[in-house]
């Protein structure tokens, strides 16, 4: 398969980018973290987004290649930042059931030095259901190493509640199918309202994703949301340069 054949050369060669979003407090719009986003420069088909490449990747077990590049990246980006900026990192359900893969966190974090508090692994509930051994040794393991969980997309699957009881969440992320509605549709203002209530009960972080606009943002931070992410705060972009400037200042 050509994509396959191109995505090992990506891979081995220097096409892979990682693009950072960053997610803020919404009560100042302080800068808390970015989550990284890859990207595949690819030399003829230009700047594809992970839709492109990530299941022929799963299917053809460069998974954890593909995986361990990005936590590397991720946590040598990260080391340079701010001190209080954290880093979130998509971690696929087949790669974090791959063994090995919390010895992988672990040189991630040791050859950076990024501190484990600065990383937050960002799951989807379909985690969950590989329950296996494995991914609750691995979760175990990294967890207990002080780098959290966040669980992505929530409330979009079957399971959501499943992963909450299941596993050790530190972050919901409310997925942005929901954001786009809770203006203006009372129905999904009364399920935001409620996962936000879940997620304060429960003792856990909540970030709003895909906040677009002003509206948005007011209506989450009335109703008790701390963090969000979206596009009216800032796109997937390359690294700030400006980070590089002032950590190189400190
Ligand atoms: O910006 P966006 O098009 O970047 O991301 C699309 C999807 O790809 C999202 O569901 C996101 O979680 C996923 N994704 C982005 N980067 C990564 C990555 O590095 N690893 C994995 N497993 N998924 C990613
Ligand atoms: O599945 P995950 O939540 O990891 O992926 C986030 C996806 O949402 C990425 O593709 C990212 O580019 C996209 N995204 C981030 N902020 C916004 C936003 O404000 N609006 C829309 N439509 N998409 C967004
Ligand atoms: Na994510
Ligand atoms: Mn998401």
């Amino acid at each position: 398969l050509q994509l396959e054949t191109d995505l090992r050369r990506a891979l081995d060669g220097d096409e892979l980018r990682l693009f950072y979003q960053p997610i803020v407090s919404l009560a100042d719009e302080t800068l808390l973290g970015y989550e990284a986003l890859i990207r595949w420069q690819h030399p003829t088909r230009g700047l594809l987004p992970p839709g492109a490449f990530l299941d022929a990747a799963e299917n053809n077990r460069l998974t954890s290649r593909l995986g361990a590049w990005v936590l590397r990246q991720a946590c040598t980006d990260a080391a340079g930042w701010p001190a209080g900026l954290r880093v979130h990192v998509n971690v696929s359900a087949r790669h974090l059931a791959e063994p090995g893969f919390s010895d992988l966190v672990a040189a991630a974090l040791d050859e950076s030095g990024l501190p484990p508090e600065r990383l937050e692994l960002e799951i989807t509930e379909s985690t969950a259901l590989f329950a296996a051994e494995a991914t609750l040794t691995a979760v175990s393991e990294v967890t207990e190493r002080g780098v959290t969980l966040a669980l992505d997309d929530f409330g979009t699957g079957y399971s959501a509640i499943t992963a909450l009881h299941r596993l050790p969440i530190h972050t919901v992320k409310i997925d942005r199918s929901f954001v786009a509605d809770v203006v203006t549709q009372p129905s999904t203002a009364a399920l935001v309202h409620g996962l936000l209530q879940l997620g304060r009960g429960m003792g856990l972080q909540v970030i709003a994703e895909g906040i677009e606009d002003l509206d948005q943002a007011e209506w989450l931070r009335r109703h008790g949301c701390a963090m969000a992410q979206g596009y009216a705060f800032g796109r997937p972009a390359p690294l700030p340069s400006r980070h590089g400037a002032l950590a190189a200042e400190a």
